[in-house]
């Protein structure tokens, strides 16, 4: 064949295969499903938020990260980063319990990882987020005011335990219960210092939701939540016989069985002093 006939050939072949990697398509794959809470711009990186609702909530957030490089405009696939959230309260500041971040599953240029905000100020304001991420060797830092903002129901409690320790607990699933046996899955930790949220391991949480609108009655088939060492997080079944709003009274019992906090339902007692939240 002349060589007149092969160029356009070359060149139809060049565009497709460009046109099946370019970095578009890596875009819109990766953060699909997610939407940008904020981005960061911090010198030649420009540091993007993600998570489902595009906004901080109180309660269980999950995020995803990418960093991008200005001057090339591509997305850095090889960092390593953490991040330290901050409440500013009038005569202190605390951070909350989180977890460490990684790459996202499947994903080049997704990292992800899980903030508990305990707490905010009406207006969604007293909060910053640092991030600090290694590219090649090189260390970046940038801390950034963010806004949190209050969930309708309580889906995070802080609580001191008969044990003196301070306690986070938040709820993290059902995401979108229904009428059934939902798995119900929560994170437990202890306030060690402002700054400090470890992981609360082998305790046990009992599980007694309730319809106070409806007379406060229960469902059957429920069980207490224990501890997966495989995640950190405890998980148990959560029976919802109905829609509309539950109070999920709890009761957290340490490795001896002592009650930490919390109190039976009975019929002078309508509700747990611990509880979460739910409304479907
Ligand atoms: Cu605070």
């Amino acid at each position: 064949m002349k060589l007149k006939y092969l160029l356009p050939i070359a060149f139809i072949a060049l565009f497709f295969s460009c046109s099946t990697d370019n970095d578009d398509d890596a875009i819109v794959n990766e953060t699909e499903g997610l939407e940008l809470i904020q981005t960061i711009i911090n010198d030649n990186q420009t540091i993007e938020l993600y998570n489902e609702k595009g906004m901080f909530e109180t309660g269980y957030n999950l995020i995803s990260l990418r960093i991008k490089d200005n001057t090339t405009d591509s997305y850095i696939e090889d960092a390593t980063l953490s991040w330290m959230p901050m409440m500013q309260m009038p005569t202190m500041e605390h951070s909350s319990p989180k977890s460490t971040i990684s790459k996202a599953l499947g994903k080049d240029t997704v990292y992800e990882g899980f903030i508990i905000y305990q707490m905010t100020n009406t207006d969604a304001s007293g909060w910053s987020l640092t991030l600090n991420y290694t590219i090649d060797g090189t260390d970046y830092s940038v801390t950034e005011t963010i806004s949190v903002f209050q969930y309708e129901n309580q889906n995070t409690a802080s609580f001191m335990g008969s044990d003196d320790t301070k306690y986070i607990l938040a709820l993290i699933e059902p995401k979108d219960p229904s009428i059934a046996v939902n798995e119900m899955k929560v994170g437990l930790f202890k306030m060690e210092n402002m700054m400090t949220f470890p992981v609360v391991e082998d305790y046990t949480i009992a599980l007694d939701p309730r319809m106070p609108g409806m007379g406060n009655h229960t469902s059957p088939n429920n069980t207490d939540l224990t501890y997966n060492n495989a995640d950190n997080f405890y998980y148990g079944d959560l029976s919802l016989t109905m829609t509309g709003y539950w109070k999920l009274n709890l009761k957290l019992m340490n490795a001896d069985d002592s009650v930490l906090k919390g109190e039976d339902v009975t019929d002078e007692n309508e509700a747990s002093s611990l509880y979460l939240e739910l409304e479907f």
